[in-house]
């Protein structure tokens, strides 16, 4: 039932989007408000109509919680799908003085001889990264990305508030609040931001010993992106009701605007043409105490056999 629930949805947007442009230029169906529901007593909610990449997901949603932001940790972990944002700026500075890969996320696309130059170029990136210590520094860091959002929210009076740690301190000590929430959007920051936050915001909300989150989501990529989306607040929620000791309950999905985008019409119909298989069950270690030690090897699914991969453009 849950993985129909994402696939009923990508139904709806097929029927109901109305085209729309978009900032990318690629061209959307696209829907405004709608809501999915997946009951994690179910099993976990990573797709087997298409094989989603679980150990992105775990290893992004772990760079996160660190408060890390800072590719680094992302290309240890052979997790290169916030490369582009450190790049662009890594073209952009005056210390590059390699080819020109103005606007390289459409000609990779478009333009053969130029994609061998920019993974030539893209590699020597992410190897400096890896190997210099003062490259990392400057130009693998990010800045005002979840991570700093969650842990290190800057007060205007000065200092920091750590709304991971605060919320999980809450649920445990007051577990019926209405204010369990964590909050990505600053508007403050948004102007500068290459990607304002798609997470919005998320609420914990507790009852009968079962904990329950809903996400808005204020823009979805309904192919590409919600699949990575849905998997790791569901993996949050089940790390958080670990910590906090309750049982999980529901991972509610709102949206603002979601869509699919006009070049991801033939996989969408692709994969509503495949059987369901029997969702995986997510295994987390009992011994880790806080939701800042989760490792790699902590986390993972069993069972899980899902069809294979679908290939789609990305829109940049
Ligand atoms: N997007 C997602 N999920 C994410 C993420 C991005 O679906 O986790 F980071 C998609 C939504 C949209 C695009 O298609 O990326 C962001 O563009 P915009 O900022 O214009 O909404």
């Amino acid at each position: 039932k849950n993985e129909q629930t994402y696939l009923d949805f990508m139904q709806d947007v097929l029927e109901n989007g109305t085209y729309k442009a978009d900032r990318t230029g690629t061209g959307t169906y696209s829907v405004f408000g709608r809501q999915m529901r997946y009951d994690l007593r179910e099993g976990f909610p990573l797709l087997t109509t298409k094989k989603v990449a679980f150990g992105l997901i775990k290893s992004e949603l772990l760079w996160f919680l660190k408060g890390d932001t800072n590719i680094r940790y992302l290309l240890e972990h052979n997790n290169h799908i916030w490369d582009e944002w450190a790049f662009e700026r890594w073209i952009k500075s005056d210390q590059y003085t390699g080819p020109d890969m103005t606007d390289f996320g459409h000609r990779v696309q478009t333009d053969l001889n130029f994609k061998v130059q920019y993974d030539e170029e893209h590699q020597k990136f992410c190897d400096r990264i890896l190997n210099d210590d003062q490259f990392a520094a400057e130009f693998g860091e990010l800045g005002q990305v979840y991570g700093a959002q969650w842990r290190r929210w800057e007060k205007v009076q000065g200092g920091f508030i750590d709304q991971i740690q605060d919320v999980i301190e809450a649920i445990k000590t007051n577990p019926t609040s209405r204010r369990l929430i964590v909050s990505a959007w600053n508007p403050e920051a948004v102007p500068s931001q290459a990607l304002p936050p798609c997470h919005t915001l998320f609420q914990f909300y507790v009852v009968d010993g079962r904990l329950s989150l809903q996400l808005y989501q204020r823009s979805g990529d309904i192919f590409l992106g919600v699949p990575f989306n849905i998997a790791s607040y569901a993996l949050l929620l089940h790390m958080v009701a670990a910590q906090t000791g309750f049982a999980v309950g529901e991972f509610i999905h709102t949206f603002g605007d979601a869509h699919i985008y006009a070049n991801h019409l033939e996989q969408v119909k692709k994969q509503l043409t495949r059987a369901m298989q029997p969702l995986p069950q997510l295994y987390l270690n009992p011994n880790v105490d806080s939701i800042f030690d989760y490792e790699m090897d902590d986390i993972k699914v069993e069972g899980y056999n899902p069809a294979p991969g679908i290939k789609a453009p990305v829109a940049v």
